[in-house]
């Protein structure tokens, strides 16, 4: 499935004029600096989920250069609260057009909303931004909760040079990407009696998400109740057995008259059933698992007894283009 391509391609008009209006807005002393954002291992088994480098302390007058490697966006929030990934409409969710679209003008004074809106296409994609008034500057993703940056933008001398932070960063998203897949390798499904326990980790301080559920195939005997929870700061997953049948879009564009597309998210992919037994057969959805305390009150865990043998797929709906898919084998 190629939703988020879908979606990218949607908004890649909307981003295109904000790119066409940056083009003069650097002055020719001016230096330019480059933020990677986010960043994944080539199978996507691990998500980096930052901004690299984390902080960058850059001249008044400044441009930088937000370079995309994962799907993001970049928020200047100005010290307002973060938008809501998903806003209610009618008896479903669409997503927040002010996470999905580019918002503001090309230089930031800070004051306003800013916002580079997410990647359009798996081309690349980069959002610029010139700071034209000294002041320490928070921004954020706002589709992963906690992942934040800071821009210093200051009237004196800096002691870095833009090719010495670019390299800061990459190394940063080194160390991100090396304990994500430590992590990953080190997933390690807890058995106590007949309940077997599936973590989905990430770290907030190592800014990493494993996009897996386990490292290997899950053998389990019939009668086990395996219990999945998320303990992932910034990710929001489902488990979901369709049982060979199609996997529903998590997120749809809906074109619209005159303005923006909606960005409808899926009702079959947010809706819980009720099942708590498993034979191999059947839709089993837990909807959407976040760990505790995140935005939208999702809970953590979803369990499920199976109670026949066979091998049995599963899948995140949120990340199945990165492969989140899961293996059970019931001896
Ligand atoms: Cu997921």
């Amino acid at each position: 499935m190629h939703l988020r391509n879908v979606v990218r391609s949607v908004v890649l008009a909307a981003a295109s004029v904000t790119s066409l209006a940056g083009i003069s807005s650097a002055a020719s002393s001016a230096t330019n600096w480059t933020v990677v954002v986010g960043g994944q291992t080539p199978d996507i088994s691990v998500y980096a989920n930052g901004f690299f480098p984390r902080e960058l302390t850059i001249h008044t007058g400044d441009t930088v250069a937000f370079q995309f490697a994962g799907y993001h966006n970049v928020s200047f929030l100005s010290g307002a609260s973060q938008p809501p990934f998903a806003i209610k409409d009618g008896d479903g969710y669409d997503g927040n057009p002010l996470v999905f679209f580019p918002a503001g003008a090309n230089t930031y004074d800070g004051t306003g909303f800013h916002n580079s809106g997410v990647p359009p296409s798996d081309k690349p994609f980069s959002y610029s931004l010139t700071f034209i008034k000294p002041g320490r500057y928070d921004y954020a993703c706002t589709i992963h909760p906690g992942m934040t940056g800071i821009i210093n933008v200051v009237d004196g001398a800096v002691s870095e040079t833009p090719q010495a932070a670019l390299a800061r960063g990459r190394a940063e998203q080194a160390a991100t990407l090396a304990a994500g897949t430590k992590a990953y390798d080190g997933l390690n499904p807890q058995t106590t009696g007949s309940n077997v326990l599936v973590t989905l980790v990430g770290d907030r301080q190592d800014r990493y998400s494993v996009l897996r559920f386990t490292h290997d195939p899950l053998v389990i005997a019939a009668g086990t109740t395996v219990t999945w929870t998320v303990k992932d700061p910034f990710e929001v997953h489902t488990v979901t057995f369709a049982s060979g049948g199609q996997l529903p879009q998590f997120i749809t564009p809906q074109a619209q008259p005159g303005g923006p597309p909606k960005i409808l998210l899926g009702a079959l992919a947010l809706t819980p059933t009720s099942t708590t037994t498993y034979d191999g057969t059947g839709w089993v959805n837990s909807g959407l698992l976040a760990s505790p305390g995140a935005p939208g009150n999702s809970p953590s865990s979803f369990s499920l007894k199976f109670t026949k043998p066979g091998r049995y797929v599963y899948w995140c709906l949120v990340h199945d283009e990165a492969h989140q898919e899961g293996i059970i084998i019931v001896k």
